[in-house]
């Protein structure tokens, strides 16, 4: 049994995906990350860097709970365990986790970015939404020119790779992309939309979502993105 303690964002949704297309035994800890949640000693227990998502495998290496944080890092971990999603051949399982990588240093990092600077931040400061906005319309390109190459991000093969990209770009119609100029891109998604484990991490995420607004109504939330206060409540959830 696999415990992920998390909230449906495109961190926690890929390993939500990787759950369901090993068929693991897994089930949901809702994290709200609006309530301040990940700032608990418990949580921070699982994920000393207070995000989302992490996971406790109740049968870890050698018997008993593991932890883990990073979700590039659990997908890795989960491929290990089930033997699944991360190819034998020495070749394609370098290029899948290059792909991975590639996930976890540019497209959440930057998304992350344009995300914020186009939507949460109190100045609309065009330097900042340019930046980031041209980061991820270049990064959409990457993918389209791989996409071409290779009939999955990461090889031939389906693999944690996709998994990783696939929450953060699948909202491509809001994020200005032309279709026509992503052909290859747009294959993927098809692809992608048509697996059975990604239909039900779509279904799934919007369910939780949807549990866990109703859960935070009337509770007083954070701003996640005042850094001052995430360094002192960190300290003090620590005894910093
Ligand atoms: N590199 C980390 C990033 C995780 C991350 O940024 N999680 C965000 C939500 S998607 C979070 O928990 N934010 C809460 C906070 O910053 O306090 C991963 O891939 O697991």
């Amino acid at each position: 049994m696999i415990e992920l303690h998390s909230t449906p964002t495109p961190n926690g949704q890929k390993v939500m995906i990787m759950l369901e297309e090993c068929g693991l035994e897994w089930t949901h800890v809702d994290v709200s990350i609006r309530l301040g949640q990940q700032f608990t000693p418990e949580f921070l227990k699982l994920s000393p860097n207070n995000k989302i998502p992490a996971i406790i495998d109740k049968d870890g290496p050698g018997g008993g709970d593991y932890t883990m944080m990073e979700s590039g890092a659990i997908l890795i971990y989960l491929a290990h365990k089930t033997g699944k999603f991360l190819p034998e051949d020495e070749r394609a399982r370098f290029d899948c986790l290059q792909w991975l990588i590639f996930q976890m240093g540019h497209i959440g990092p930057m998304f992350g970015q344009a995300h914020h600077f186009n939507n949460y931040a109190k100045e609309k400061i065009p330097y900042a939404m340019d930046r980031y906005n041209n980061e991820q319309a270049r990064l959409y390109q990457v993918l389209e020119n791989r996409l071409g190459d290779s009939k999955w991000i990461g090889c031939d093969e389906y693999s944690i790779a996709d998994m990783a990209s696939y929450p953060w770009v699948k909202g491509w119609e809001n994020y200005g992309v032309d279709e026509a100029a992503h052909p290859n891109f747009m294959r993927w998604i098809g692809a992608m939309e048509a697996r059975p484990a990604v239909q039900r991490n779509n279904e799934m995420a919007a369910e939780i979502r949807e549990r866990m607004a109703k859960d935070a109504e009337g509770k007083e939330e954070i701003n996640i993105f005042d850094t001052k206060a995430n360094k002192d409540m960190l300290a003090k959830a620590t005894g910093g």
